[in-house]
């Protein structure tokens, strides 16, 4: 075992229960690369998670940890951030969980720009629950509830929640994991709302569905088929079809969520010693 497994995971809940090549692990030990690269206080860090295979991930690990309902992790650690500010909030989440039934919450934490990292774990599917189409399954692709094909056409959820405010967006794949590792690390260093989407490869439910091939080829399918964000900017958006951008996508700072709301207090505060109500 690594050293980064030992210092981070709860041995006792090992073995992990995610099936062999499930991309949930590679990501899971990004994350805690990322931690150690950052240099976080484990001790003032809670990580968050929703529902789902990928929401497994914050159980393995050895912080405080918040294992919410299906959808609304965003809500509870956007209450833990006010709560208490001077924690580091780190939610993980799937493309399901992030993008279906938490969809509203993601993006009105952009639009807060509550201080918050996110790493969504996209593996295209609802793997959990056995491969359901998720707002991130490719139009065409098959899932247990697309048996003749997609018909809805996905969201570019790093362009959603750039639209929505996120002020650090950035994608990244469970293939190049080195610059994933340095992508959550400038996410965990961004002051206010930060979105990581990591693709993830689900070879039980998603790649034996669509033909994708083992995990090895999800993972070579990745490689092949990613295009950094200098490179992307010379090209057309025809040519980058079916490919995936990766890089930072969107680094903006602007006014975090718990500071302005702290102001909002201090001035109620002020009004109130003045003896104004
Ligand atoms: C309110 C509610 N609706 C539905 C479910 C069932 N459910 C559990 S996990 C899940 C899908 C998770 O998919 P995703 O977020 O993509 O994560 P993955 O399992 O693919 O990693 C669903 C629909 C639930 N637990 N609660
Ligand atoms: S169903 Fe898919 S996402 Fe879930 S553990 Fe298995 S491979 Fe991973």
């Amino acid at each position: 075992m690594s050293a980064i497994a030992e210092k981070y995971l709860r041995q006792r809940l090992l073995p992990h229960i995610w099936c062999p090549g499930c991309g949930h692990g590679i990501l899971l030990g990004a994350i805690l690369r990322a931690i150690e690269k950052v240099g976080i206080d484990r001790d003032k860090t809670v990580m968050v998670s929703g529902i789902g295979c990928s929401s497994r991930a914050t159980g393995y690990m050895d912080f405080d940890t918040l294992h919410t309902t299906h959808g609304r992790a965003l809500a509870f650690a956007t209450g833990i951030k006010i709560a208490r500010p001077d924690l580091k909030v780190v939610v993980v989440t799937g493309d399901g969980d992030a993008a279906a039934i938490g969809g509203n919450h993601l993006i009105h934490a952009c639009r807060r720009n509550v201080d918050i990292t996110t790493v969504c774990f996209n593996n295209n599917v609802y793997g959990m629950t056995s491969g359901q189409h998720s707002p991130l399954t490719p139009f065409g692709h098959m899932a247990t509830t697309a048996p003749y094909g997609n018909v809805d056409h996905p969201f570019d959820l790093c362009d959603l929640v750039a639209a929505a405010g996120a002020t650090f967006v950035a994608r990244g794949t469970a293939y190049h994991v080195t610059q994933l590792v340095d992508l959550i690390a400038l996410a965990l260093e961004n002051k206010g709302f930060s979105f990581v989407e990591a693709y993830s490869q689900c070879p039980t439910y998603y790649g034996r569905r669509n033909k994708l091939g083992s995990a090895v080829d999800m993972l070579e399918w990745y490689k092949k088929n990613s295009v950094p964000v200098k490179a992307a900017a010379t090209k057309d958006p025809q040519e980058l079809k079916g490919k995936i951008v990766t890089g930072v996508l969107k680094k903006a700072p602007r006014e975090e969520f718990t500071e302005e709301y702290q102001r909002v207090i201090d001035t109620a505060m002020a009004r109130l010693k003045g003896g104004r109500s």
